[in-house]
C-alpha cells in the first residue's frame, strides 16, 4: 500500500509533467466534484438513491424510459447549474499551450468542453476538447434512426407522450450516454488507448478506477513504459501501481502540478 508521499511528491509530479513530451489526462467524476456535480460512489453519490443497474442500462430504459429520463432530467438540471473549476481550467490551458496533451474523460457533464472554450476565448478550442468515453448528458440520440444532436431542453417525464422525441423521425430519444453493458464507441476507445500508449505521463484525476474499459487506460501508459500520476483524496485500485499517488482534491492539486511559474 502506498503511504501518502510528502509534499515534495508534488514537486516530483510537477517535474514529470514539465518534462513529458506527451501527456494523457484521464478524469472521472471527482474532477467535477468541486463544481458541485455529485460523484457516483461518494457519500452523496448519484448511485446512492439508485443502483446503476436500475437506471444506467439499456434494459432499464426499455423497461421504464420515464424513470430513466426523470433521473437524467434531474442530473441535467444539476449539472447545467455547475461551472468548470480550477482543475478543468488548468487542464484546458495546458492542452492549449502544449503539443501532445490529450484530455480523456469518463464524465458526461461537458465541463472540460466548457473550460476548453473559456480558455480558448475567440481562438480554436479543439486541442483542449476532451475525448468523451461515456458520451454527454447534453446530447441525445434516436432509438430508431441515426440522428444524434445537442439537446438541452428540460425533460418532461410525466407521461410517455411528453418524453423527448426525435426531430427527424419522432421516435423516442435516449441520452447519448454509454450505459453499463454497452460498448464504448470503438474509434473513441482506440484513440484513447493509442494516446495512452504513446504518453510519457498519464495524469489520472478523480476516478475510482472501477469502471472498465476506462480504468485500464492508465495501465496502458504504464505497460508502454510511461508513468502514472494519480490525484485523488482517497486510494483507488490504481494507487499501488501508480508512479506517484497524490492525496488531494483536484481543484487544489491539479493547478499546482501544472503551474509553470516557479
Ligand atoms: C462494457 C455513463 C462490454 C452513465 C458510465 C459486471 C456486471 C456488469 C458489467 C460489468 C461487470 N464487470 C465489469 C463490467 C463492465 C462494466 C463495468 O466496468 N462495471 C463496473 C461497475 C464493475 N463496464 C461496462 O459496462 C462498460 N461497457 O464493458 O461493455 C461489452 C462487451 C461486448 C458487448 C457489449 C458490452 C460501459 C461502462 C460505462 C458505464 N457508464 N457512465 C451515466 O453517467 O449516467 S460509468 C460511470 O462510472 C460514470 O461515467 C463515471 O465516470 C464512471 C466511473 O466512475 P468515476 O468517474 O470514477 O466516479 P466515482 O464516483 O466512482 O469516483 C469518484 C472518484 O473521485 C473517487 O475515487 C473519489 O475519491 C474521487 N474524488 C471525490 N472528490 C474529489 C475526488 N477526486 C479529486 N478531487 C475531488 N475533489
Ligand atoms: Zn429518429
Amino acid at each position: 500500500m502506498t503511504t501518502p508521499l510528502p509534499t515534495n511528491a508534488r514537486d516530483a509530479a510537477r517535474a514529470m509533467l514539465a518534462a513529458a513530451h506527451r501527456i494523457v489526462v484521464l478524469t472521472g467524476a471527482g474532477v467535477s466534484a468541486e463544481s458541485g456535480v455529485p460523484t457516483f460512489r461518494g457519500p452523496e453519490g448519484l448511485w446512492r438513491n439508485f443502483r446503476p443497474e436500475e437506471l444506467a442500462t439499456p434494459d432499464a430504459f426499455a423497461r421504464d424510459p420515464r424513470l430513466v429520463w426523470e433521473w437524467y432530467g434531474w442530473r441535467r438540471e444539476r449539472v447545467g447549474a455547475c461551472r468548470p473549476n480550477a482543475a478543468h481550467a488548468a487542464l484546458a490551458r495546458l492542452a492549449l499551450a502544449r503539443e501532445g496533451v490529450r484530455v480523456i474523460t469518463q464524465n458526461v457533464d461537458e465541463l472540460h468542453t466548457d473550460a476548453a472554450r473559456a480558455a480558448a476565448g475567440t481562438g480554436d478550442a479543439s486541442a483542449a476538447l476532451p475525448l468523451e468515453l461515456h458520451g454527454s448528458i447534453f446530447r441525445v440520440r434516436c432509438t430508431a434512426c441515426p440522428a444524434r444532436y445537442a439537446h438541452r431542453r428540460p425533460i418532461d417525464a410525466s407521461s410517455d407522450a411528453t418524453l423527448p422525441r426525435c426531430d427527424r423521425c419522432s421516435a423516442l430519444l435516449r441520452p447519448d450516454i454509454v450505459w453499463f453493458g454497452e460498448q464504448l464507441d470503438h474509434a473513441t476507445l482506440n484513440d484513447a488507448f493509442r494516446a495512452a500508449e504513446r504518453a510519457a505521463v498519464c495524469l489520472v484525476v478523480g476516478t475510482s478506477a472501477v469502471v472498465h474499459p476506462a480504468a485500464s487506460i492508465a495501465t496502458a501508459t504504464l505497460h508502454a513504459g510511461g508513468q502514472v500520476i494519480e490525484v485523488n483524496p482517497e486510494e483507488t485500485p490504481l494507487t499501488r501501481t501508480a508512479t506517484l499517488s497524490l492525496r488531494g482534491a483536484a481543484a487544489e492539486v491539479v493547478p499546482e502540478l501544472l503551474r509553470t511559474s516557479p
